[in-house]
């Protein structure tokens, strides 16, 4: 049984996210969304409501489980007794961070490597950063993301205004 995590902030999830999990779920028996808790990116949406909207966009999926963590991700893997760890590929410019985390996960547990799926053409500009910027200027993200985190995008923002 071969079950792999998918790590990242979500924050929030978007369709270049929900492609590499459908992709993911279809090779490999269980997925693990874990959604990092402990981030330095300072997020807009705190951990309980990225795994919320996570499991809301996700529920048609039938192998996947969206589980919150803290500290680091290896430690996480081995919690969940998962041996591969999934990134996905966007430009060449992720390349550069995602081999070094990965040669780093790695070395810190060697029982565990990381996969990569590069990016769907049409998703391959698409970033949560470039979303909420978007979102935060009142502009349409309707392309960009499923509408509930289009709902809560638009909560997040009006309450920021007030
Ligand atoms: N198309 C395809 N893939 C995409 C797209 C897109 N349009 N957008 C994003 N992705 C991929 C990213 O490349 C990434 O693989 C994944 O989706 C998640 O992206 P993000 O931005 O939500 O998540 P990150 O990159 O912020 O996640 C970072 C981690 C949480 C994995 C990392 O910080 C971590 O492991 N932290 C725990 C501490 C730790 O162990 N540190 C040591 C690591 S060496």
């Amino acid at each position: 049984m071969l079950r792999a995590i998918y790590p990242g902030s979500f924050d929030p999830v978007t369709y270049g996210h929900l492609d590499i999990i459908e992709r993911s779920c279809r090779i490999v028996d269980e997925l693990i969304v874990g959604v990092l808790n402990n981030n330095a990116k300072r997020p807009l949406f705190s951990v309980e409501e990225r795994a919320k909207i996570l499991k809301e966009v996700t529920k048609d999926l039938k192998n996947i489980k969206v589980v919150p963590f803290d500290g680091l991700l290896v430690d996480f893997a081995r919690q969940q007794e998962a041996k591969v760890i999934i990134r996905g590929l966007r430009m060449i410019t992720d390349f550069e961070y995602e081999l070094q985390m990965a040669q780093t996960n790695h070395k810190l547990e060697p029982g565990v490597d990381t996969m990569f799926l590069t990016t769907s053409i049409e998703y391959s500009y698409l970033s949560s950063t470039t979303v909420k910027e978007i979102a935060a200027f009142g502009g349409d993200v309707s392309q960009f993301v499923p509408e509930a985190v289009e709902v809560e995008l638009k909560k997040k923002m009006n309450a920021k205004r007030r």
